[in-house]
């Protein structure tokens, strides 16, 4: 079994106030991380940690507040250690002195909502050892893992190979089967052309996620890879290169690109490889092809999921609205929410949903940032599938993955 390489587990402890969600996080990492205190409320918000579990690779710790934190600010701290229930992969549920509380009990239905896989740590068993009763009654109620531990490091019960051992089995599968965000259209040999403009939007000194993936999922998979700027394209092609087996390019390229190369070479963005790798795919094709039956006054929600400085020609606020109203030829009102805050009115008000290639969030940050939308029956698209359909190639773009939909118009 290894590790996706893009997609790090995220792992969370949760727990009432001083019961050793720091401790552990400190234990786990063998560092000092996280500030422990016999103050109840030590721990004010979520302090995340990356580092290497053995057998297990790059992980991120998540330390919350205590879930029965008290007062005005308490109740925010609560809020927000709440928050990271659907942006992780694996919970930790901390207990002590064989107590279960209407704190773990509401815990445990919000970690059952989001489908979340969990075990118990009982801590300070130096203190407290764990009772056959409260086995017994965990094991009734809970139905998964108990670990009986002290974060006490002399104390015979602090054996951190049985912790390491439970976060390695109950971490989801599907955090190691992610799809590659292109080694299966590609294989040993294949020629690829990556087309990266490097424009004002572009960060100092580096290329953004997708395409640094792209690049390395070419090397995974022996291709001979080129990658160039837009404006190389006739250089390229008149240096007599080999015809390339795929063309990936930055979606605000599409009609360039498209028009450079022969139909018959695939063609798609990175934006789109990174819609297929992160986001509910299937969905995004669908709901794309709400654009044309968009209607005069729709409402239509932007999701930008990164915080970043907004420059003048600012994708999600600029370009695309640009693009669809030219597309549609309707009055649309096109609201944008950044990072992850919530949307401004029920999500049943917009016609659809567009949520960005998501470089900063995890799978499962993604999904449950949509699923709301989904469940409402909003249809859901993504910037590059959006940008591809207003552009007239959607079919182009979407056919290297076998999907191809004759009722989508072509300008
Ligand atoms: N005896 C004993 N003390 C422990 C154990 N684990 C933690 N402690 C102590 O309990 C106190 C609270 O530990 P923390 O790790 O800060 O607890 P926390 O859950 O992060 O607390 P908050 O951040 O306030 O929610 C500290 O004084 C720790 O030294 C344990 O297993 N046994
Ligand atoms: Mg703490």
């Amino acid at each position: 079994m290894s590790l996706a390489k893009h997609q790090r587990p995220h792992v969370g402890i949760f727990g009432c106030r001083n019961v050793g969600k720091s401790s552990l996080i400190n234990i786990i990492s063998g560092q000092d991380i996280a500030i422990v205190d016999s103050y109840a409320g030590t721990t004010t918000d979520p302090v995340a940690k990356t580092f290497e579990l053995t057998g297990l690779g790059p992980i991120v710790l998540i330390d919350t507040a205590g879930i029965d934190d008290r007062g005005d600010v308490g109740v925010k701290r609560v809020a927000a250690s709440y928050k990271k229930i659907s942006e992780i992969d694996l919970a930790v549920l901390v207990l002590i002195n064989n107590t279960w509380s209407d704190y773990e009990e509401a815990l445990l239905v919000e970690f059952e909502k989001f489908n979340l896989p969990f075990f118990i740590i009982h801590n300070k068993s130096d203190i407290q050892p764990i009772s056959e009763e409260f086995q017994a009654f965990l094991k009734s109620r809970v139905r998964c893992d108990i670990l009986e531990f002290s974060a006490v490091t002399s104390h015979r019960l602090n054996n951190l190979s049985l912790l390491v051992d439970l976060l390695k089995k109950n971490m989801p599968d599907s955090v190691f089967n992610n799809p590659t965000l292109l080694g299966d259209l590609v294989s040993y040999g294949s020629n690829v052309l990556l087309i990266t403009p490097i424009d004002v939007q572009a960060p100092a000194g580096r290329l953004i996620l997708p395409q640094v993936q792209a690049i390395r999922d070419c090397l995974d998979n022996d291709c001979i890879t080129t990658v160039i700027k837009e404006r190389e394209i006739e250089t390229y092609k008149a240096m007599n290169y080999p015809t390339p087996d795929l063309v990936v390019t930055d979606s605000q390229e599409f009609l360039k690109v498209d028009a450079a190369f022969d139909k018959s070479i695939p063609l798609t963005s990175f934006s789109i490889l990174l819609a297929r790798f992160k986001g509910p795919f299937e969905k995004y094709l669908e709901g794309t092809r709400k654009i044309e039956s968009l209607e005069d006054g729709d409402s239509i929600l932007v999701l930008e999921s990164c915080s970043h400085h907004v420059a003048g020609d600012d994708i999600g606020r600029v370009k695309i609205p640009r693009w669809l109203r030219s597309y549609t030829g309707k009055e649309l009102s096109i609201e944008v929410v950044a990072g992850l805050n919530s949307p401004p009115r029920p999500l049943s008000e917009y016609s659809l949903v567009i949520q960005c290639g998501g470089c900063m969030l995890t799978r499962k940050q993604l999904i449950n940032r949509l699923q709301p939308a989904i469940d409402a029956g909003v249809p859901v698209s993504n910037y590059g599938l959006v940008i591809a359909y207003c552009l007239g190639i959607f079919n182009r773009a979407v056919s290297v993955f076998g999907h191809h939909d004759d009722s989508v118009n072509y300008l």
